[in-house]
């Protein structure tokens, strides 16, 4: 065997020790970009500082929210729209965990997203990973706060017309410490994405813009031709305006990727230590 052969050989032994392959066959269609994103989100733990005990996992409910189960970490299956309090208790509580949200857009911005936008406005310190599949997959497709104006889900049968979250710019506008968009077709960068913000404190957040066979089908989009159709349409643009990176079906706009927004506003569970330190030291408080 080649070096090379030798160290694609341990890499993939060392991911597969962190996914309860006992679980396996594990619900995701074929050409789903669920696990791709999983396995970058695996990758970029061994390859981080932070002990594989101290990383949690916590997923809604949804095909992405089976993600928790899937993964051989302490980890959380909560209930629909909830994974963000949860985490953001968890953080709290136990500051020296690095609590990791891997949830869908139905999940994170459509029924959970009142709770979304406070944590990014608080900045709290946990890693946010959303696949965006523009549609409730679980379920057989009903439109998301992500579907695309014009995209046909079943509750959409004749075309979306609500309107869309451009997902970067309002958590960018949000305030949040780490913005990123990638796809499965990215993995690389999609690691390295996932493991700069195992380094923030505060928000950071990554849209997956993913490929779902279900919201294919109602598009007249095969599933490969979907994985075709992103390779053709992404440019990666770091410093791209964000106001102008909403996704659409329309075949000739582009779908930006990049790393976007960095910064080193505190957060939330850091302001809350250091007031608690200066009440307690200054002997403040009520009693
Ligand atoms: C309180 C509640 N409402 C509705 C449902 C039904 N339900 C299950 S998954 C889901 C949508 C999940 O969509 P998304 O987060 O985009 O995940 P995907 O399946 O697309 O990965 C819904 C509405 C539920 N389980 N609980």
């Amino acid at each position: 065997m080649s070096r090379l052969e030798l160290v694609k050989r341990t890499r993939t032994d060392e991911i597969r020790s962190l996914l309860r392959t006992e679980r396996f066959p594990h619900i995701w269609c074929p050409g789903c970009g669920i696990g791709v994103a999983l396995k970058c989100y695996a990758e970029a733990i061994l390859k981080s500082d932070i002990p594989v005990e101290k990383h949690i996992i916590v997923s809604g409910i949804g095909c992405s929210g089976r993600a928790a189960g899937y993964m051989r970490l302490d980890g959380y299956h909560v209930t629909h729209g909830r994974p963000i309090p949860f985490a953001v208790g968890l953080k709290t509580a136990r500051p020296d965990l690095e609590v990791t949200v891997f949830s869908g857009d139905g999940d994170l911005l459509t029924i959970g997203g009142n709770h979304f936008i406070h944590a990014v406005r608080r900045n709290d310190d946990i890693n946010v990973i959303m696949i965006n599949n523009f549609t409730y997959g679980m379920t057989g497709g009903q439109y998301s706060a992500t579907t695309p104006n014009g995209a046909r889900t079943l509750t959409s049968p004749y075309g979306f017309i609500e309107g869309t979250f451009n997902v970067p710019y309002m958590v960018a506008a949000l305030g949040a410490n780490f913005v990123a968009r990638w796809t499965p077709l990215h993995d690389r960068e999609l690691t390295r994405a996932i493991q700069e913000m195992f380094k923030i404190d505060g928000f950071a957040f990554i849209e997956v813009v993913s490929p779902c066979l279900i919201f294919g089908e109602m598009n007249n989009i095969p599933p490969l031709e979907m994985l075709k159709h992103f390779r053709k349409r992404c440019v990666i643009d770091h410093d791209a305006d964000l106001s102008k990176v909403g996704l659409s079906t329309d075949p000739d706009q582009p779908i930006v990727l990049g790393n976007f927004v960095r910064r080193d506003r505190p957060s939330y569970q850091t302001r809350y230590r250091e007031l608690m330190e200066k009440i307690r030291g200054g002997g403040g408080g009520r009693g």
